[in-house]
This record gives C-alpha cells, sequence and structure tokens, in this order.
C-alpha cells in the first residue's frame, strides 16, 4: 500500500485485499472448509492480518493526504527566495550618471560606428595627414589602403551629427574608442570616451565653463573647482585642458593630485571653424564649444580605482563591489 501514489491506486490496493470481494473476505469464507480445531486459530490470524492491513491503509492514506496537503498549502505571506542579483558594470553606471548630468542640461545623446574612415576620424576634425595623432604608432587600422581606422576619439559621431542636423545643435557622443597602446595602470588599446558638442549663435567661452562646472559639482560634490590651462587641438581654436579640484583632498593638496590639488580630466576648446567648412555651418553665424573626458578616468576618480585593467579583467571579487 506504500508505494500506491495516489488515492485511486490506493483505493484499488484496498479493494483487492479488503473489498467485499476482497482478498481477505475469500479467506473469511473459507474458514469453514477447515477442520473445526483448527478454525480458531486460523480465524484469530486472519483477524490479525485484518488489522494490520487496516493499519497499513490508514498509514498510506494519511501519507497521501500530507503530501497533498504540503503541495496545495503555501504560505503566500511568507517572503520569496532571494535569488542572487548581478549589478551593472562600473563604467555603465559612471557612463549614465554623465549621460544623465548632460541631458538634464539639454543636450542629446548620439551614437555612431567604431569602424571609421580617416576622413570622419581625422580629415574633417582638421587633423592633417602626417600629424603624429594619425601614425601607425596611435592608430588601429582596419585597412590602410582603405583609409579604415578604429575610431580614437568618439569626435567622428559630432560630425556626422552636424552633417545630418544645423544648428543648434547640443549633443554628447558616449562610447568606445581604440588607440594604439601597450595595457598598462593608466592605459588600455580599448577605452570609453564621452564628448559634447554644442553649436548655436552666440555661444561661447564662458557657456563652456558654465557647463563643465555644473557637470564636475553634479558628479563629485557642490563644493568642486575647476580651471582650464591653454592647450593646443586642431579642432578646437582656443583649445584648453581642463582640470577638476582634487576629488581625494578636495585641493588641499595630497599625493593622488601630486601636491597640485588638481586632477587633469580631458581637453576641450571653442571648436575650430575649420571644422565646420566640412560640414557645411556657416562659421560667421555659428560658434561652438567642445569637450572630451574618459569615462575610466571618471570612474577611477569615484571609485578610486589604481588601475584601469581591473575594469576588464572581470574578476567576480571586483564586479562585486559596484
Ligand atoms: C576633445 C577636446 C576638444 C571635440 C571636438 C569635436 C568636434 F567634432 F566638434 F570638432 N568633438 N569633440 C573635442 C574638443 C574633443 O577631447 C579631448
Amino acid at each position: 500500500m506504500k508505494n500506491a501514489d495516489s488515492d485511486e491506486a490506493l483505493e484499488s490496493v484496498r479493494i483487492q485485499y479488503l473489498g467485499r470481494k476482497g482478498e481477505l473476505a475469500d479467506l473469511f469464507q473459507a474458514i469453514g472448509t477447515v477442520p473445526e480445531s483448527e478454525r480458531r486459530e486460523i480465524g484469530r490470524l486472519l483477524n490479525a492480518t485484518k488489522t494490520h492491513l487496516l493499519e497499513s491503509f490508514e498509514k498510506a492514506s494519511n501519507a497521501l493526504q500530507n503530501r497533498a496537503d504540503n503541495v496545495e498549502t503555501v504560505d503566500l505571506t511568507l517572503p520569496g527566495d532571494r535569488l542572487p542579483l548581478g549589478s551593472l558594470h562600473p563604467l555603465t553606471q559612471v557612463t549614465r550618471e554623465i549621460k544623465s548630468c548632460f541631458q538634464s542640461m539639454g543636450f542629446t545623446v548620439a551614437q555612431g560606428p567604431e569602424i571609421e574612415t580617416e576622413y570622419y576620424n581625422f580629415d574633417a576634425l582638421n587633423i592633417p595627414r602626417g600629424h603624429p595623432a594619425r601614425d601607425m604608432q596611435d592608430t588601429l587600422f582596419i585597412s590602410e589602403a582603405d583609409e579604415i581606422v578604429l575610431r580614437t576619439h568618439t569626435s567622428p559621431v559630432q560630425i556626422h551629427v552636424m552633417e545630418n542636423q544645423s544648428p543648434p545643435v547640443r549633443v554628447i557622443a558616449p562610447g568606445r574608442v581604440y588607440r594604439r597602446d601597450t595595457p598598462d595602470a593608466s592605459h588600455s588599446p580599448v577605452f570609453h570616451q564621452i564628448e559634447g558638442l554644442a553649436v548655436d549663435e552666440g555661444i561661447n567661452f564662458a557657456d563652456l565653463k558654465g557647463t563643465i562646472l555644473n557637470f564636475a559639482q553634479r558628479m563629485f560634490g557642490s563644493d568642486m573647482q575647476i580651471r582650464f590651462r591653454p592647450s593646443f587641438f586642431p579642432f578646437t581654436e582656443p583649445s584648453a585642458e581642463y582640470d577638476f579640484s582634487c576629488v581625494i583632498c578636495r585641493g588641499k593638496g595630497c599625493r593622488v593630485c601630486q601636491g597640485t590639488g588638481w586632477i587633469e580630466i580631458s581637453g576641450a576648446g571653442m571648436v575650430n571653424p575649420a571644422v565646420y567648412q566640412y560640414v557645411h555651418y556657416d562659421a560667421e553665424k555659428y560658434t561652438g564649444f567642445a569637450f572630451g573626458m574618459g569615462v575610466e578616468r571618471i570612474a577611477m576618480l569615484m571609485y578610486e580605482i589604481n588601475d584601469i585593467r581591473y575594469f576588464y579583467e572581470n574578476d567576480i571579487r571586483f564586479l562585486r563591489q559596484f
């Protein structure tokens, strides 16, 4: 009976042995055919057997009932099972934070191909042939003959945007970029950039400074300060490199900022009118600013990470911390 795995199976076993025409009933019937001297003893054995079978039936029936109770009685007030939950990669989280800062300032987000022509990656950005940045040393070529490269910055996205849209333009371009570098604590041949571009009538360097200051304070706190140092890029004139006050010592001077109180972030400037020639913008009517930044660099400052390679190793002990 304990092998019966349903009410129906158990009932058929019960009928077979204990039913009105079952095997036990047959045996009781047969008592009349045994010698009178043995009837008492046989009757006692049959009754003991019957008691045993009834007990077995009761047990099996209870077991089936319990099983049914276990399946059907679900306490809906109990908390659910906690499943292991992953998290977004730190670079994804930081990219999203940076994007939402600029989106709240009215920038839209644009994307473009990672495989580019030299025209979009260099020429249209006023980076002339023979410029050291175009060198095989720095650029990963897909085809030198066909002038196809892995983009070395996301600026070509801005060129595509300007080709397809008249001013006013306010856009950021986040994405993966490639440089021919040997990996070390601060270099990776693949990394992530976010570049911004704003073009309209009357845009000036103060708009650039205000935009970068607002970004710095949103990301690192309202006590953040910024500074601009003169620099040179072919695609901006004037050009600058910009720094944030040190996110570790808040400007006092420490090991991370080498005592200067400042941390170098990236470059920016007013879009060189030469770039407008390529995208057929009226350089007399429009001015604009552009800036770049490295996502890994921002993330390393935010989380005090001292080696860029942690981002790509996918060591669960690193990833679990975000
Ligand atoms: C930077 C620094 C300065 C930049 C310029 C442009 C474009 F397409 F408008 F000319 N996009 N991005 C730019 C300017 C990028 O990154 C360090």
